[in-house]
């Protein structure tokens, strides 16, 4: 072979094997975009309500299965949305409604019912509003509710979709709380700023929000004290933590009360209690998973107005999911 025909295919090998190296270099490089966690399929929603699914949807199912639409429907109706959790006025709305749709048969009837459900549900604001710099979110709630918890999944979540956040942990009355957040705080990959056992919470959340500006991150997100919405001087040391921040950042971006779902309408009292000593901007309502209440969700924005913006579904950390309602609601009735 001609040696120029020889070292010309050995120069372009290897400039061939330069350019592979060059963009498989670069690519390496490249910070690998982390996906941000996957909100569930309406199937995979559908197993994390079972409990919910098997006792409403269930108990409607057997209802429509009987194909005719009759007082006993009604009745029947009626009894499976207060069973589970919808409260009185949500059910007589979505009874009188349907109703007034005067369906037929079986489909139209199940049609109507989910129709009304999303209705309810319907029309509101349940993006998280961050733009502050950082953007301050404060998680508030009583005891074992899910704060720390859905505090570390939502840095998990804002963290992989690019957003850095920063923890402060404001719950200085429990002994044990600072220690549960770092270990959450290490195992999501976010810092954390914390103060001394019984130190100002106050002082906390000052800290965490002056360091969180200092390093430039996104959002501080402060966990506080499980207080019970009877003890007076928490509820005041909540207000003052507030006050702090508000007159730091000009504003709080977000302030999320965290409720559990199992406690069903008795939980429901503490939002009216939270909601006269701080601003709530939305509910995270947890431990879906554990209940067969979830119409409390339902209730709860039909009587408080107030918008679900997260739902909690399990214990690991992907399972804080943005508030969906029609994927809510197919899931509901994925057995009727
Ligand atoms: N099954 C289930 N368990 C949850 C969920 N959210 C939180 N939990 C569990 O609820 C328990 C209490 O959670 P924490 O995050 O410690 O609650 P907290 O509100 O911070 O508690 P205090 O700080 O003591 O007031 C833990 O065992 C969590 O794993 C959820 O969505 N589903
Ligand atoms: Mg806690």
């Amino acid at each position: 072979m001609d040696p120029v025909l020889i070292i010309a295919l050995a120069v372009a090998v290897l400039a061939v094997a330069i350019v592979i190296l060059v963009v498989v270099l670069r690519g390496r490089q490249q910070p690998s975009p982390t996906a941000a966690p996957a909100t569930p399929s309406v199937g995979a929603l559908a197993e994390r309500l079972e409990k919910t699914r098997a006792a409403l949807g269930g108990r409607l199912k057997g209802l429509l299965s009987r194909g005719a639409v009759d007082d006993d429907f009604w009745t029947g109706l009626e009894e499976a949305l207060i069973a589970a959790d919808l409260g009185v006025g949500a059910t007589a709305q979505v009874v009188d409604r349907v109703r007034l749709a005067s369906p037929t048969g079986a489909d139209e009837a199940r049609s109507a019912i989910h129709d009304e459900l999303l209705a309810i549900l319907s029309g509101r604001d349940r993006d998280l509003h961050l733009d502050g710099s950082p953007a301050v979110v404060v998680v508030v709630g009583v005891n074992g509710v899910g704060k720390t918890t859905s505090i570390a999944k939502l840095a998990a979540r804002l963290q992989s979709s690019g957003s850095s956040a920063l923890l402060g942990a404001a719950d200085t009355f429990r002994a044990a709380a600072d220690a549960q957040l770092r270990t959450w705080a290490e195992r999501v990959g976010v810092e954390i700023v914390s103060g001394q056992s019984g130190a100002d919470p106050a002082a906390v959340a000052f800290d965490a929000y002056q360091a969180a500006r200092a390093r430039e991150r996104d959002v501080v997100i402060v966990d506080t004290a499980g207080r019970l919405h009877s003890k007076h001087n928490l509820m005041q040391e909540l207000g003052k933590i507030v006050r702090v921040l508000e007159r730091e950042a000009g504003s709080i971006d977000e302030v999320l009360l965290v409720l559990d779902a199992t406690t069903g309408q008795n939980g429901t009292a503490q939002i009216k209690q939270f909601t006269d000593v701080v601003g709530v901007t939305g509910i995270v309502l947890t431990k879906l998973d554990g209940t067969a209440k979830g119409g409390i969700t339902v209730a709860i924005e039909q009587d408080y107005g107030v918008p679900v913006k997260f739902i909690g579904v399990g214990e690991g950390v992907e399972d804080l999911i943005p508030f969906e309602p029609r994927a809510f609601v197919d899931a509901l009735l994925a057995d009727a």
